[in-house]
């Protein structure tokens, strides 16, 4: 396979200003029909080939201004690609090309699901549909014409807006032109027997935006919460960015089969079924602030990604980073911003932290690819997300505007790079930012420690900050980055103190930033009083591991710091201390204790968790077992679950009566809701009953699952009881079962369950899942629900010494690849971490790598992430 260099980029030999596409829609055989204005690109070398992008398309006809091209004009390439000999400075190229949608499994280009046509074509799925040079530096109009069997597809969408339609007999038709050009990675093309559910949004402009989702029969009454969602998401854009919606129509349609999670296609964006659909009984709190989230993310690409896409594919954060952090702006003015932000620097030190350690690190923006669909990773889009709120700190809220202001304005229908995106940040807020390219370039995640010093008879405080960077592969020195440090200095009452720098004339109150350039630089406090305790990195600053606080500090910041993020993180990292040692302790073989701080932060936390119960929920959680993992040089997945287990129970045991009257009193006696409030009453009273089941109650779990009316609740009860054994665990997985067979995004949390329990037959348990009627490997919802979610989210079943998870997840990626290759690169990730493991797992996870590389006809993709794995 070949490598891709960023530095290699060559402009486009030909531009595309207009496509016409014409399907003639046909599970078996469909034929597609594209008329290309071409003309030769003034930037490119002028004797560039014209080379077409193609894979397993089979040409039926091509011609050139009218002519037949005769074959000796027609170089196909090995990888698919058509090359024109002598082609001309421009021309009108058509070609006719047949497909067969319902044999592609692969769910890239056009394919069929549940009997309807769907398309995914980001990043290089346009290959699939036709010929075209499928990039995103080449922006084009497209109109489509697509002919269907009425019955079959009484539905037919595709992007922009709808100005034609006729048709008689079996077969309609119809045509949709949108007016703004666009890269082929955002055509879609949606065709079948739907429904929609429809609404209209009024811009502030005053355009009227008819809004429709389109789903499957019956599923209509569970599009309420997406549809409210894009609503919203359309005025906070408005209101926030000034950016108003530019069609007449906004269409969503939602497909049960689905590679990502949803596609922002211009004016048709494609959904997972699980980013839509959902109602109280069948969603948790989760799903719906996923489908908040995913929508609003979608629709804000309109934007940040479509007007002003990539220039190529290296620069893709330059569209998710900003994509995902204005998603999360969103959500946090949606709800509570303290909460919406543990929550996302939860799943950044989740997934993308050890990305940043492992094979697969790489830096934001990347240097090389074998495969672009390996890189839609936890590093380009979370790390990316926090690469532009490391700008909007350091510039300022309304700088940032003014600059996104002046983003969308010079580069508006132009396919551009990241240093784009950051000489309009640079030149509207007037503050040299060359040094945040450091944060796109390399790869690794920062590691800052403090150090500090206090002088009584000067009442001076010096504050020195240090940062490093490990080495990554191919990156051996990494220079410093620009780290802001929002901090604040607590007096040794617990009260926050105003700060003074010695260069400043006035104090300061409140959190406050400082910029962190160098390898090490030190900060003097004026007027201060007593030795202060500092508060770092509050709302969490900057992606960085922030070492060495010591304990005390820890239980300190813990109660009384000012900034809820810092609260909650010292609670955090004070309990991973202990667990850690704990995890050595129970490595030596000794008895693990009790630190008794633990039930205390405990009882702290549930008696002020009135003032807000969803913080209180992400305060009682434990650290994760990937978390801990993530903390240790060589990772004991074992000591550190029996650690977790030890802890849940004991605390369960000595805070039971608090825990239970925390429960009790946040019993939910109204309706369903799923406002802010709701969502955290319920995560705290199933942040406390998974400490009473801990601690030997499992009644009490039993009792929930049978009362419960909604999902949140009923699979929280679930998967406690899925943990254990005996007959409640049975009867209720069979209860589960029997009440959703009929469900495929409920039954996906069922498996799911099952993967994730801890119990030492998780692997036969697994394997006899994967056999079980309702799954279905090709289903990539429903491949991820057991396979990755036993390998991601059941650490210590997975390292079982046997090898036998390992080998399941070889055995796995090995039957998927030749299905969906994307899907089955993505599920190779935990094998990779070999080296975080002992030399006894590291072997056996290395043979299984091996015997997937040995694996014939792999994909491309796999192959990157099994051989990147191995070096
Ligand atoms: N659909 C994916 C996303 O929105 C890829 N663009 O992130
Ligand atoms: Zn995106």
């Amino acid at each position: 396979p070949v490598t891709i260099h960023r530095q290699d980029y060559a402009p486009p030999a030909f531009l595309v200003d207009r496509v016409g596409l014409e399907f003639r829609l046909d599970p078996a055989a469909t034929e597609v029909r594209a008329r290309l204005a071409l003309r030769r690109n003034p930037a490119a070398a002028a004797d560039a080939p014209l080379r077409l992008d193609g894979d397993g398309l089979a040409l039926q006809e091509a011609r050139m201004d009218g002519t037949v091209l005769p074959p000796e004009r027609l170089v196909f390439g090995a990888d698919g690609s058509l090359t024109i000999a002598d082609p001309p400075a421009s021309g009108l190229l058509e070609t006719l090309v047949r497909i067969a949608p319902e044999a592609n499994t692969s769910l890239m280009g056009l394919y069929t699901s549940g009997g309807n046509f769907y398309t995914q074509c980001e990043a290089e799925g346009f290959r699939r549909i036709t010929f075209f040079p499928d990039r995103p530096d080449v922006m084009s109009r497209y109109t489509v014409t697509i002919h269907a069997d009425r019955l079959r597809c009484p539905v037919l969408l595709s992007n922009g807006n709808l100005v034609e339609q006729g048709g008689e007999g079996a077969t309609h038709w119809v045509r949709w032109e949108d007016p703004h050009p666009k890269p082929s990675y955002l055509f879609a093309l949606v065709a079948g027997d739907l429904v929609s559910v429809s609404d209209r949004f009024t811009t502030r402009s005053g355009r009227e935006v008819a809004l429709h989702i389109w789903v499957r029969r019956g599923d209509e009454s569970r599009c309420g919460h997406a549809m409210d969602s894009l609503k919203r998401s359309m005025a906070w854009d408005e209101e926030v960015f000034g950016l108003e919606y530019d069609l007449d129509v906004f269409n969503i349609a939602a497909v049960s089969d689905f590679n990502m999670g949803a596609m922002e296609n211009k004016g048709l964006n494609v959904f997972n079924t699980k980013y839509v659909l959902a109602s109280p009984e069948s969603a948790t709190d989760g799903d719906w602030q996923g489908i908040e989230t995913v929508v609003a993310h979608e629709y804000f690409h309109n934007w940040t990604g479509n007007r002003v896409t990539c220039r190529d594919w290296f620069q893709l954060s330059l569209k998710e980073g900003l994509t995902v952090f204005r998603d999360q702006e969103f959500s946090a003015d949606m709800g509570s911003r303290a909460v919406k932000r543990i929550r996302d620097v939860r799943g950044l030190r989740a997934a993308q932290f050890p990305e940043d350690a492992g094979p697969m690190a790489h830096p934001v923006r990347p240097d090389s690819y074998i495969e672009i669909d390996n890189f839609y990773t936890p590093t380009v889009y979370q790390k990316g997300a926090e690469v532009v709120r490391l700008i909007h700190t350091r510039i300022g809220a309304a700088a940032f505007r003014r600059g996104m202001d002046l983003y969308i304005a010079r580069n508006d229908n132009q396919a551009v790079t990241i240093e784009d995106f950051v000489r309009a940040m640079q030149d509207a807020s007037g503050i040299d930012l060359s040094s945040f390219m450091g944060w796109y370039d390399q790869a690794g995640t920062p590691e800052i420690a403090a150090e500090d010093r206090y002088d009584p008879a000067a009442r001076r405080y010096t504050l020195t900050l240090r940062q490093q960077t490990p080495p990554t592969r191919g990156q051996a020195d990494k220079r410093p980055v620009p780290i802001p440090v929002a901090m604040g200095l607590l007096g040794p009452d617990g009260r926050e103190q105003p700060t003074r720098l010695a260069s400043e004339n006035a104090a300061q109150s409140g959190t406050r930033t400082l910029l962190l350039e160098a390898a090490e630089q030190s900060f003097v406090f004026e007027d201060v009083p007593a030795p202060p305790v500092p508060s770092l990195l509050r709302g969490f600053s900057a992606p960085v591991r922030l070492r060495g606080v010591p304990r005390d500090r820890l239980r300190f910041l813990a109660v009384h710091d000012t900034d809820p993020f810092v609260r909650w993180e010292s609670g955090q990292q004070y309990a991973a201390s202990v667990m850690l040692e704990m995890v050595a302790a129970q490595q030596r073989g000794e008895a693990l204790g009790f630190d008794a701080a633990l039930a205390e932060a405990v009882a702290n936390t549930l008696a002020a968790a009135d003032a807000d119960p969803a913080f209180a929920a992400e305060a009682l959680v434990l650290p994760g077992e990937g978390f801990l993992a993530d903390q240790m040089e060589i990772a004991d997945p074992v000591a550190i679950h029996l650690v977790r287990r030890h802890l849940r129970a004991e605390i369960g045991r000595r805070c039971g009566p608090a825990l239970r009257a925390t429960y009790d009193a946040l019993a939910d006696h109204g309706p369903y809701r799923i406002d802010g409030a709701s969502i955290g009453r319920r995560a705290l009273r199933n942040a406390c009953l998974a400490y009473l089941t801990a601690a030997g109650d499992t009644a009490l779990a039993k009792a929930q699952f049978d009362a419960a009316t909604n999902m949140t609740d009923s699979l929280a009860a679930l998967a406690l009881l899925a943990d254990g054994d005996g007959p409640a665990r049975e009867a209720a997985l069979a209860s589960f079962h029997a009440r959703w067979r009929g469900d495929d995004l409920v039954l996906d949390k069922w498996f799911a369950i099952q993967a994730m329990a801890a119990r030492p037959d998780a692997i036969a348990q697994v394997r006899a899942l994967q056999a079980h009627p309702d799954f279905d490997l090709k289903n990539p919802n429903r491949a991820r629900s057991l396979i990755a979610s036993f390998a991601a989210g059941n650490p210590s079943q997975f390292h079982d010494l046997s090898g036998e998870g390992y080998r399941f997840l070889a055995d796995a990626v090995i039957a998927l690849d030749p299905v969906n290759g994307s899907i089955a690169a993505r599920l190779v990730g935990p094998l990779g971490q070999w080296r975080r493991q002992s030399a006894a797992r590291g072997a056996l996870m290395r043979r299984e790598l091996q015997r997937v590389l040995d694996t014939p006809d792999l994909s491309k993709g796999t192959f990157e992430k099994a051989s990147k794995a191995l070096l």
